[in-house]
């Protein structure tokens, strides 16, 4: 066993997170709103009151973004088209904004002059605000051929230079905290319409997916496919109650998406619990959906101790833990309640969504934020041994999946390329490995940039 010959690794971002440069170089670019414009005008839906207007102005620093990443040898780059950028009110018949779709032209081509692979994203959550207005968004079934022509747009665009293409970033967190919590725009709290949203994004994922393979495949050569978050849950005890309680959290978080893409069906498990509330696949649709998406797409940060009971429908009634029976814990805090380092669980994991779905995996996204990181001077934060600690443990666990376990691993990137905005949590917890002053927006590499790409020079040419 060993590295994949063309194995990517690199940084990960979304542009919602870091293109913004302040509102003045945001409406001269010509975008359109997006719903996180929207949430972020909303009174106390960000935690510091950060806005994605103002991120780290990648869309005037992209030069220097790219040149950093060669710099530190990276040989892939993930990042996210905003769809409100290229055609701000989203629909199928509106006008495109050239501005936006030749900034995605420079920076792809920046990319590609320095040897450094485009993996890109086309919805990572900035859906046009104009769609939510019209019809609810991933609500109305009305955004499939919306999102499809937006789709089309982009492969005729980019397909040329781009090879890897995901249709979506986790629609676990679109569904749940965007439209059942409501701690993500658009902010909705609701027990019946996240299923009918994640329904929704199947579908769309694949309806682009059939349109790359019939129309741009051929010519273009590239692969597709959609990236899902997705934690590994470790029963409490060895309790019978409690290894099915795993499952089901498996089942309600991955299987949710994974088991109608790759097996062509919902799990039992959310047919026998949410009963009417889970949409149904017709005949004809299924048939689109199975085995629409080329590879498994994997963002993972954390592991869980699940118990049977408690909970909500979101979790499939299992309670997330981080502690064990002995009152021990599985991993030191972050700056993230969610977020506890694990690395255990990636391999787990990574074995798991092999054996099951039996796809090539693309590592998509996988990082910490350190608990008060922003409480650091800049020079004290770029000393990132917490971090560089995190990735040396998930980075040793890829390893042995594919080395040890023989799993098809075929990219790692590492969350975040910059210091970003974190959606609801602002601008305080710091993902990135590159330090950005939000003032200024001067970058700095942490240690940890280096940590990532060295270890991957070490094992891709061993
Ligand atoms: C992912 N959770 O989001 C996203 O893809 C990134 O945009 C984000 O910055 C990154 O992970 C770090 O959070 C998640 O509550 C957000 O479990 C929340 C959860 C998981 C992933």
């Amino acid at each position: 066993m060993s590295f994949h010959k063309d194995f990517l690794y690199g940084f990960a971002t979304a542009a919602a997170q870091i293109e913004g440069g302040g509102i003045t170089s945001e409406k001269l670019s010509g975008r359109g709103d997006s719903i996180w414009d929207e949430f972020c005008n909303t009174p106390n839906k960000i935690e510091d009151g950060s806005h994605v207007q103002k991120t780290c102005d990648h869309l005037s620093r992209f030069k220097e973004d790219v040149a950093l990443m060669k710099k530190l040898g990276a040989n892939s780059y993930r990042f996210s088209i905003s769809w409100p950028r290229i055609i701000p009110n989203g629909g199928k018949d509106d006008p495109v904004n050239e501005l936006g779709l030749q900034f995605y032209d420079d920076l792809i081509n920046e990319l590609v002059a320095v040897g450094i692979q485009p993996f890109v994203t086309l919805y990572h959550w900035d859906l046009p605000l104009a769609l939510h207005k019209k019809y609810k968004g991933w609500l109305s079934r009305e955004i499939l051929d919306d999102y499809t022509r937006y789709a089309r747009v982009c492969f005729e665009r980019y397909g040329d230079r781009v090879k890897h293409w995901l249709t979506f970033n986790e629609p676990w967190c679109v569904a749940v905290l965007g439209n059942g919590i409501g701690q993500f725009a658009p902010g909705r709290t609701c027990t019946k319409e996240p299923w009918i949203v994640g329904h929704h994004i199947i579908l769309a994922h694949a309806q682009a997916c059939k349109m790359y393979k019939e129309e741009f495949k051929p010519t273009q050569k590239g692969t597709i496919g959609i990236t899902l978050n997705g934690d590994w849950a470790e029963p409490w005890d060895d309790s019978p109650e409690n290894v099915l309680a795993a499952q089901t959290k498996m089942d309600f978080a991955v299987g949710w998406f994974a088991d109608p893409i790759y097996l062509g069906h919902y799990p039992q498990s959310m047919i026998d619990r949410l009963q009417d509330r889970l949409p149904r696949f017709t005949p004809e649709e299924i048939e689109l959906v199975k085995d629409s998406s080329e590879f498994y797409g994997c963002n993972t940060y954390t592991t869980n101790t699940i118990k049977a009971g408690g909970g909500d429908d979101f979790s499939g009634g299992t309670e997330l833990r981080f502690d064990r029976p002995d009152g021990s814990l599985i991993g030191v805090e972050s700056q993230l309640a969610w977020l506890r380092d694990v690395p255990w669980g990636y391999r787990k994991l990574l074995n798991y969504l092999y054996k099951r779905y039996k796809k090539p995996i693309y590592c998509t996204e996988n990082g910490w934020a350190i608990k008060g990181e922003s409480d650091l001077s800049s020079e004290e934060a770029i000393d990132d041994s917490g971090r560089v600690r995190y990735y040396e443990g998930y980075l040793n666990a890829v390893r042995q999946a594919i080395l040890v376990d023989g799993v098809d691993v075929r990219s790692y990137f590492a969350w975040s390329f910059l210091d970003n905005f974190e959606w609801n949590s602002g601008l305080v917890p710091r993902f990135g490995s590159v330090y950005v002053d939000f003032n200024t927006f001067e970058r700095r590499p942490k240690k940890s940039a280096y940590y990532v790409t060295e270890f991957f020079q070490k094992n891709i040419l061993a």
